[in-house]
């Protein structure tokens, strides 16, 4: 695992700040800083995996958590549709590397 916090952790433990639109004890989501769609969410867990390839059997519970919340959260926003993206690794685009789903809709 990265040894440095990531942005993401600085997000949770409120060290920086951040437009939250729901929190739980296994995640936060927040708005992105730099969005792409009328509505662009990222959904983090608390836990600090740094990508998909890092993912643990263990961690099950915590994807499938992180997916329910997703029409949920598409419903608080008034979204009919939207689309999601899991950028993973460097050469696939990821940039803050802790976990996260994009939820994007207009
Ligand atoms: P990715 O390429 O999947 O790692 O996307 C990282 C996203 O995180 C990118 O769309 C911009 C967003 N982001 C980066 N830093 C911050 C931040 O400090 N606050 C917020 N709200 N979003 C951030």
């Amino acid at each position: 695992m990265n040894q440095e916090k990531s942005i993401f952790s600085k997000i949770i433990d409120r060290e920086i700040p951040a437009d939250i639109v729901y929190e739980d004890d296994k995640c936060i989501v927040i708005h992105d800083i730099n969005p792409k769609a009328r509505v662009h969410l990222l959904i983090i867990p608390k836990k600090p995996i740094d990508t998909l390839f890092d993912l643990k059997p263990e961690d099950r519970d915590l994807m499938g958590h992180m997916m329910l919340l997703l029409p949920q959260l598409a419903n608080a926003q008034g979204l009919d549709g939207f689309k999601t993206q899991i950028n993973t690794g460097a050469s696939g685009g990821q940039e803050v590397f802790h976990i996260h789903i994009h939820l994007m809709g207009n």
